[in-house]
């Protein structure tokens, strides 16, 4: 796909992921889909218990996967859990883990037919992924599904990681 017509495709806001009237949100969840703080948690308990109810049958999920349930009392349909890695410096494979998170999340949500997409900076937060490579990843991979997509959002948490997609992408799309 052109590279322009790729670049239209994606967004940055920054706000909470849990508000956003899209067709699948991304959950960045641990390996037990049990639910935890951060962004996993803020989506938990604004989708409500059914989603513990279900995540409980799933069997948790490995580093660099991704499972679907329903969004429940979310806006959004769908959730997508993903797994990304802890950053344990850099050479145990983060960036390939991250990358395989990112890429099996747009997979899954090919395969449910979802148009709209929205995702937080999987691993930048208690995982300690450094904020910059982790979005410039998140973008890469965006470009290479954006055709299967009409918007792939990245919802930031704060001004400053809102800059730093919006840094990240005018590079990637010049
Ligand atoms: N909406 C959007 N982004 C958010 C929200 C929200 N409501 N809340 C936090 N963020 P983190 P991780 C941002 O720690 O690093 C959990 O306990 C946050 O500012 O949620 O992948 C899981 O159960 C940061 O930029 O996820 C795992 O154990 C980003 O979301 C572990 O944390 C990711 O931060 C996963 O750690």
């Amino acid at each position: 796909m052109d590279k322009q017509v790729a670049c239209s495709r994606l967004d940055v806001c920054t706000g909470d992921i849990t508000k956003l009237d899209v067709d699948a949100v991304v959950n960045a969840a641990n390996n037990t889909l049990l639910g935890g703080g951060g962004v996993d948690g803020a989506i938990h308990k604004a989708a409500g218990p059914e989603l513990l109810d279900l995540t409980r049958t799933l069997g948790g999920c490995p580093t660099g996967e991704a499972r679907v349930t329903p969004g429940f009392r979310l806006p959004a349909r769908w959730i997508i859990h993903t797994v990304g890695p802890v950053w344990r410096g850099g050479d145990q494979g983060e960036p390939d883990l991250l990358r395989r998170a990112y890429r099996n999340s747009l997979q899954l949500a090919r395969e449910k037919g979802v148009r709209t997409i929205a995702f937080p900076a999987i691993s930048t937060g208690v995982y300690g992924y450094p904020k910059a490579p982790a979005a410039r990843i998140a973008v890469e991979e965006a470009l290479l599904a954006a055709d299967n997509f009409e918007r792939i959002l990245f919802c930031a948490f704060s001004q400053g990681d809102e800059s730093i997609y919006r840094q990240v992408i005018e590079e990637l799309c010049k």
